[in-house]
């Protein structure tokens, strides 16, 4: 997710090698300046950043470990601004939070991710308000997304966004629900309709949070337009999406300094899945490049059924993971977002979920050729992996409507999936990966 300003940060911190040595503290703050403004970062920000750095780092005495501590803390205080960090759930539910910004900044898009991590993730009982009913096109929209994520809506096209409101929180009340996220219409640009309108729904809807949806593609009009909505509507929440779209990053790294409010979650990419929290000190061992292994401990734990997971742990001890355990794992991968986000949270793995990019595990044609593969096989077959000859290969390509070609690759790809699996699988599995990755790092972060 922050490649680029990863790779730049470990620049930097290459360049500092010896003790007291303000020459190769001078490199290395050049270094990461010149990484942060090519990053897209504000220059206040990396002035301000630098310069806190440059002071602390010499007070403390010039080294590696100085630096890479000042960098640590002073990096999280950036990113850092005063409020709610992550979801807040109000001391009385329901928790009512409104979802505003511009039209097509990502509202509609965010609110069902939202809901999917809620309901996923949090185990929480979530209801969708549509109260952006300025184009019919903008409730089936949410229609399609509220039945794909399985959460209930409250619409109706020939109603005021007043009225929705009213009526879901109404409903949020009565049918106990945790959450009430409320979608609302945008325009394209900020005017006193769009404001008197949200203002409007505002005080009907009394919120626990306003969400700010901010397109990250738009660089710094991300941040001058949540400035704007925070003086007029007030805000209690950043949400920067498409990120996926924007590989710089910097936009993420300055907003919550520069706009005075939290950011609270990243959407990278167009599915459901594809929300992160933002919670800065996590994203700060991500950009210093020892990962994020809570992140993705937290994602992996709701979706893998943990005594699935021990069958398949022995399974695989055993050399006895199978097709059919292939698909399965298929299936739980789908639920976990883009290959690309997962890679990024496991350290030293940056660099490979780049070159993955962004494989589609949900309508990819290659999860379609694998499953009519396995569909072609016998029950021995999918039980048993070494049974695959030339002769039944030959069979199962033809029965399958794949080339030979393709059935290799996917064998092979079965094969790899195997062999990662059992090094996951050791001994305690998810600790030891944890352990391992920390041995990865060297010399880590001073904590
Ligand atoms: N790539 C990418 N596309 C996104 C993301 N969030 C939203 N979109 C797309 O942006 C477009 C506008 O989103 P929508 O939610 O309808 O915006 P709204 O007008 O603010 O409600 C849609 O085509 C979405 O699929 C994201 O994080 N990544
Ligand atoms: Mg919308």
């Amino acid at each position: 997710m922050f490649d680029t300003l990863t790779d730049s940060f470990k620049g930097a911190i290459d360049k500092i090698r010896f003790y007291d040595d303000e020459k190769a503290l001078k490199k290395a703050l050049a270094e990461l300046k010149k990484s942060l403004l090519k990053a897209d970062v504000h220059h206040k920000v990396v002035k301000e950043l630098l310069a806190t750095v440059e002071k602390e780092t010499k007070e403390a005495g010039i080294g590696k470990e100085t630096f890479l501590k000042s960098l640590q803390g002073d990096l999280t205080r950036i990113l850092t601004a005063e409020g709610n960090q992550g979801f807040v759930f109000a001391s009385k539910p329901p928790t009512v939070v409104l979802m505003i910004g511009l039209q097509g900044s990502g509202k509609t898009t965010t609110t069902g991710k939202l809901a999917y991590f809620l309901k996923e993730q949090k185990k929480k009982k979530v209801l969708i308000a549509a109260a952006d009913l300025q184009r019919l096109a903008a409730v089936e929209q949410l229609r399609q997304i509220c039945e794909q994520i399985g959460v209930t809506l409250v619409a109706d096209e020939n109603k005021t966004p007043q009225q929705i409101v009213k009526e879901a929180l109404a409903k949020g009340e009565k049918e106990l629900y945790d959450v009430v996220l409320i979608d609302t219409a945008g325009r394209l640009a900020i005017d006193d309709e769009l404001m008197d309108e949200l203002a409007s729904i505002q005080k009907v809807a009394n919120p626990d949070e306003l969400f700010y949806v901010a397109d990250a593609m738009t660089g710094m009009d991300a941040v001058r337009t949540a400035q704007t909505f925070k003086e007029k509507i007030g805000i209690t929440g950043v949400v920067l999406s498409k990120f996926d779209g924007d590989s710089k990053g910097g936009v993420a790294m300055g907003i919550a300094h520069q706009v005075g409010v939290p950011l609270r979650f990243i959407g990278a990419g167009e599915k459901m899945p594809d929300l992160e929290q933002f919670l800065p000190d996590r994203i700060v061992s991500r950009l210093m490049g020892s990962g994020d292994i809570e992140s993705l401990a937290e994602k992996t734990a709701n979706i893998i059924d943990e005594k699935q997971a021990k069958q398949l742990t022995s399974k695989i001890k055993k050399g006895k993971f199978n097709f059919n355990d292939f698909l399965e794992q298929m299936e739980s991968m789908k639920k976990l977002g883009s290959m690309k986000s997962i890679m990024g949270m496991i350290p030293g793995m940056g660099a490979m979920a780049k070159q993955l990019g962004d494989m589609d595990l949900e309508n990819s044609g290659e999860i379609r050729q694998i499953k009519a593969l396995i569909g072609s096989m016998t029950k021995k077959e999918r039980e048993n992996p070494d049974l695959l000859n030339n002769t039944r290969k030959r069979r199962l390509a033809a029965g399958a409507g794949l080339s030979q070609m393709q059935v290799n690759r996917i064998l092979k790809q079965f094969k790899n999936a195997g062999k990662m699996a059992k090094q996951l699988s050791g001994k305690g599995g998810m600790k030891q990966m944890q352990d391992m990755m920390k041995n990865m790092q060297g010399g880590g972060i001073p904590r």
